[in-house]
């Protein structure tokens, strides 16, 4: 069955892509600029919100990163997306990092990042104080979660440490504290050494995202 994932280099598309090269998926990579008026069109009746990444199978459109990676760890018969007795656990990191630590990492990239990249306007100090108050919160309760463990899981590896991580491939531009948090800090490196982490568009055309202004 073929399969196509669209994506772009932002951070949802780039998680995605990332599960499937881990996985080494079957898929073909589409670059996508949802967008974009002359695609609007096409990628509104894949998804109404126009976000990406979507996965189109023989038809049937799926989008969100989450269900996506879901997908694509059954397809690749794979435990990467956990569908055993730790599969509870894992979904319990996906939720709680969504809420608090992924949602804190997000808010901060997205005023100093996402705003500054595509002209949204100059970085709004008080969300930008909220979030980085966020990120000390719940960056407490994961640093003490990780200690003397590798990965969220007891078992290793799985989906949640993607998705945990998923704003952090951002850094560079969300100035995120990190060394605050050393075992964050180790785990995210473990993270980080994975090729299809760290080059998840390696051998794909895809244009490189517009830079952050310094006028933010
Ligand atoms: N909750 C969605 C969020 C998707 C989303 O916000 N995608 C953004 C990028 S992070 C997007 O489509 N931006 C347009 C683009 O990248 O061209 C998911 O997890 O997949």
């Amino acid at each position: 069955m073929t399969a196509i994932l669209f994506y772009s280099r932002n951070p949802n598309p780039r998680l995605a892509v990332a599960v499937a090269r881990y996985l080494g998926s079957d898929v073909v990579f589409e670059f996508a600029s949802p967008f974009h008026p002359a695609q609007s069109a096409k990628f509104r009746a894949l998804n109404p919100s126009l976000r990406i990444p979507i996965l189109l199978e023989d038809g049937h459109s799926l989008w969100e990163a989450d269900a996506i990676a879901c997908r694509l760890s059954m397809r690749a018969g794979s435990n990467f997306w956990r569908i055993d007795d730790e599969m509870p656990e894992m979904i319990r990191w996906i939720s709680w990092g969504k809420a608090t630590f992924v949602h804190a990492c997000d808010v901060v990239h997205f005023e100093r990042g996402t705003k500054q990249r595509y002209g949204f306007g100059p970085i709004d100090p008080a969300v930008l104080a909220q979030g980085l108050a966020d990120f000390h919160e719940h960056g407490r309760q994961l640093d003490a979660h990780l200690v003397g463990r590798d990965y969220l899981l007891d078992s290793g590896l799985s989906y949640a440490d993607f998705r945990m991580a998923s704003y952090l491939a951002f850094n560079d531009v969300a100035g995120l504290p990190m060394s605050d948090y050393p075992q964050i800090d180790a785990w995210y490196r473990r993270i980080a050494a994975l090729p299809a982490w760290d080059h998840p568009f390696a051998g794909l055309d895809t244009p490189q995202l517009p830079p952050v202004s310094d006028k933010g």
